[in-house]
């Protein structure tokens, strides 16, 4: 009954009216939500999504138009193969049902197995669809350290486990589940379309390759080498949602200057010596934002209670830098020449460590400074170990910091044991401000009356004055590049130090990120595919931005906003990587489509999946008994309106033209969209991918027509997580509470993008008014006395007009 189909093609023949007319004379509603990840069950927070579709759909229904709600199951990615082989591990160290595990913390699980109450928080250290953030937290505070305790939380029997250090076995055990608790959630869900990603199902697989190769075609997706971050552990890139921290870092690529060292001090002389060939050359190699202003360097700093390594990166080069510097550098190829990435830090060992005090004294060579008989290693407190390289070059015309701390040195040089003229150079002026003159820095730091290098936050004001005023208006006072705007000498100046052999560029994450596996991040430069989305191809953004602002429905100025600000933002995005699940590149087949990439336009799919394939592995022909290597990329196109129909495509694919016409009319029926349901965290990605890759693909006519986005699901009021125990999967509500209270207490619980809120009180209070309304029904049928015949009197006129008025009102909202 709840599975739809388009008026058919023998009733209205191909080309008896436009798709448009068809639709307007037979109304639809086509609506359905993100399709979940299947790591794991569905919880509350998937309901409330799930009956956003559930009472749309619903109401369409009632209008007597014909709906459909689909759904698909996402098994492509990182974090189900990640686990089946932590299984694998677990089941080789403590065998097939890990009876050789020694008991001493089993994170809250008994050994019979016997579960807390069964959530999907738990494995929340992969990812699901809805709420990363949320089951990041619940994942931290969860003290689980094996796989198998994971699987045990989550109510799988020990014996049955080790079956899912198969991954493919995971798609066969949770769709099922999904669907059952679904069913008995009441939601009308039309099975008959259902699929799962990945080469799992040779018919998605053929229809992903489709979009692969014509995203392609139109040069969406690019090859091109770049920043990625990158988790040395997993040897692939680490992607938003592949981090247990850091969501939103991206590379940050600065200037490494290479600075000779000309003199050590006597400590750190005393470390290396005999340990660094002779006639090899040491650099201190700082890393700037402001190449620029190289030719004011009056001393280089570095951080006294900072632990740094000498590495050797040649037989005749050595840096000093941080450790973390130097693994960042090892992602990059232009220091280290590594035929592999390393995977882990140990691979990586300085030759000579040491302190930054033992340096401090050291005389190097830098760069277009105008000093040439060299510059001093100083100390500086504020020297961050976790930026750049830990080394800092100072230039106290432009730098308020380096401007506060040479005057403190020279103050108080005793106590800093070094000589106070090491820190008195002439300071020269690099850049003229109108606003500032010619030595901003300590232009700024008198204005504001700054006293000392700790007056942390008024330094980082002063900073980032002088770097807008020197960057959008100053001008060159030196060097070859003077008489220029900064602007345009800051990347020749530093295309000049690159080409000389004095300086390479340098990046790292912009922030701390840990993979899922654990480790930290670094960055790579890596050659990749992406999806060239954002400012690579502005005319594309500019399409979808200007279909978010002027046709797309968000129901909600959040919503609204959310996309407008994220498509100022996003840019390129790899769409391809070598571990998970998914469909392999169809040009580049040791590469998997990445999991956000292969699930932007699904929704087509949904259109003739049943006509394709009638299991959801697509192991048994669909009505049509089309086989998947029928499905080429032009029977593809001629589906989803992009061609019209040939005698040669019809030979190359075999299939009949009645056939092919009954696809095609499914799709331009049920296309657009009507609506697209999911939590409001997936905005920033897999919303604005599926409008992006919908505007390049198709006619604008089946452009998506809705997205609702919903906040996140609290429970009584509290944030959902299992560690506290405020936890709830759709199965546990539907036993507590039955599906039609489970169904008021959501409809109950919010609307708009705000975190809603379910009740389990709101929950037993609907079971007790359905109980006495059912009670009452049954009595008033039992009443004899009341009267029968023609409902023609004034009371009848009356009650009529009530139940109209009432059904009107009830309209009205739904339509809201
Ligand atoms: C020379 C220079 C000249 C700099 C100038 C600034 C102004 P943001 O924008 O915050 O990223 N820096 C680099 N590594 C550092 C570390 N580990 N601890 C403290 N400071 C560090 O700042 C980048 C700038 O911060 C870099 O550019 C460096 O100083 C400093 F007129 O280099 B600059």
């Amino acid at each position: 009954m709840f599975n739809a189909t388009a008026p058919s093609t023998s009733e209205i023949p191909t080309g008896s009216m436009s798709a448009a007319e068809l639709r307007k004379k037979h109304p639809k509603y086509f609506g359905t939500f993100a399709y979940p990840y299947m790591n794991g069950t569905l919880h509350a927070g998937h309901s409330f999504t799930v009956s956003k579709v559930e009472f749309t759909a619903g109401f369409a229904r009632m209008q007597g138009k014909r709906a459909l709600f689909p759904l698909g199951f996402h098994c492509t990615g990182m974090p189900i193969k990640a686990c089946a082989d932590k299984l694998r591990d677990d089941v080789a160290k403590f065998g097939q049902n890990f009876e050789g595990y020694e008991d001493e913390d089993l994170g809250g699980v008994t050994q019979t197995g016997q579960p807390p109450a069964p959530t999907q928080a738990q494995i929340k250290d992969d990812v699901t669809k809805f709420t990363s953030k949320k089951g990041k937290a619940a994942a931290k505070t969860v003290k689980m350290k094996y796989q198998f305790q994971i699987m045990l939380a989550l109510g799988i029997p020990r014996e049955e486990i080790h079956k899912f250090s198969d991954a493919h076995y995971w798609l066969q055990y949770f769709p099922p589940q999904t669907i059952e608790d679904l069913k008995n959630f009441g939601a009308r869900i039309d099975w008959r379309r259902s699929m799962t990603t990945t080469d799992a199902n040779p018919y998605y697989d053929a229809f992903v390759r489709w979009q692969m190769n014509r995203l392609k075609d139109l040069e969406k997706i690019k090859y091109g080498e770049r920043y990625t971050i990158f988790s040395p552990k997993d040897g692939q890139p680490c992607m938003d949602h592949d981090r247990a921290e850091g969501e939103g870092v991206a590379p940050q690529d600065y200037t490494a200057l290479k600075l000779k060292v000309k003199e050590w001090a006597p400590k750190a002389a005393e470390k290396i010596e005999g340990k660094i060939p002779e006639g090899a050359n040491v650099f201190f190699v700082p890393a700037t934002l402001r190449p620029e202003t190289m030719y004011g360097q009056t001393c280089c700093f570095v951080g006294p209670k900072i632990n740094y390594g000498v590495f050797r990166i040649s037989e005749n080069e050595y840096y000093v830098v941080t450790k973390r510097a130097a693994w960042n550098m090892a992602f990059q190829g232009r220091s280290f020449q590594f035929k592999e990435f390393l995977r882990d830090a140990t691979e990586l060992p300085a030759v000579v460590e040491l302190v930054g005090s033992d340096v401090v004294g050291t005389l190097v060579n830098a760069p277009l400074s105008i000093h040439k008989e060299g510059v001093r290693i100083l100390p500086m407190e504020s020297v961050l170990p976790s930026k750049g390289t830990g080394v800092v070059t100072s230039v106290p015309s432009d730098s308020p910091d380096d401007y506060a701390t040479v005057l403190d040195l020279a103050k108080k040089a005793e106590y800093y044991g070094i000589k106070k003229e090491w820190a008195e150079l002439e300071i020269p002026p690099i850049i003229e401000t109108p606003s500032y003159g010619n030595i901003t820095a300590k232009f700024l730091v008198e204005k504001m009356k700054i006293n000392s290098p700790k007056d942390a936050k008024q330094l980082a004001e002063a900073k980032d004055l002088a770097y807008k005023e020197g960057y959008y208006k100053g001008t060159m006072l030196i060097g070859d590049f003077r008489g220029q705007k900064v602007e345009d000498a800051k990347t020749r100046v530093k295309k000049q130090l690159i080409d000389n052999g004095e300086a390479f560029e340098y990046a790292e994450p912009n922030g701390h990120v840990v993979s899922r596996s654990g480790d930290e991040c670094v960055t790579a430069y890596l050659g990749q595919w992406f999806l060239n989305y954002g400012d690579g191809d502005p005319e594309w953004r500019d399409a979808v931005v200007d279909y978010v602002k002027n046709d797309m429905e968000t129901y909600s100025s959040e919503t609204q906003n959310g996309f407008e600000k994220n498509l100022e933002w996003l840019n390129r995005w790899a769409c391809a990587r070598t571990y998970g699940l998914g469909s392999k590149l169809p040009w580049d087949r040791k590469f998997l489509v990445e999991s956000l990439s292969d699930s932007t336009v699904y929704m087509a799919y949904y259109t003739i999946s049943y006509l394709l394939h009638s299991d959801i592995f697509g192991s048994k022909p669909g009505v049509l008994s089309i086989k998947p290597d029928q499905m080429l990329d032009e029977v593809w196109d001629y589906v989803f309106c992009r061609r019209e129909l040939s005698e040669e495509l019809m030979k190359s694919c075999g299939i009949s033209k009645a056939d092919l016409e009954i696809m095609r009319r499914e799709f331009e029926y049920w296309y657009p969209l009507d609506m697209n349901s999911s939590g409001k965290d997936l905005i920033p990605n897999h919303l604005t991918f599926f409008l992006y890759v919908h505007i390049a693909l198709f006619p604008k006519e089946y452009w998506p027509q809705s997205v609702r986005a919903n906040g996140h699901l609290l429970l009584n009021g509290d944030k959902m997580s299992k560690s506290t125990g405020n936890f709830l999967t759709l199965r546990d509500a539907v036993e507590k509470y039955g599906a039609d209270a489970c169904r008021i207490a959501l409809a109950d619980a919010g609307d708009g993008v705000e975190d809603a809120n379910f009740e389990e009180a709101v929950a037993n209070q609907i079971i007790l008014r359905m109980f006495t309304l059912k009670e009452w029904c049954e009595e008033v049928i039992k009443d004899d006395k009341l009267r029968t015949g023609p409902a023609d009197e004034l009371w009848d006129q009356l009650f009529d007009n009530e139940i109209n008025s009432l059904v009107h009102e009830a309209r009205q909202h739904y339509e809201a």
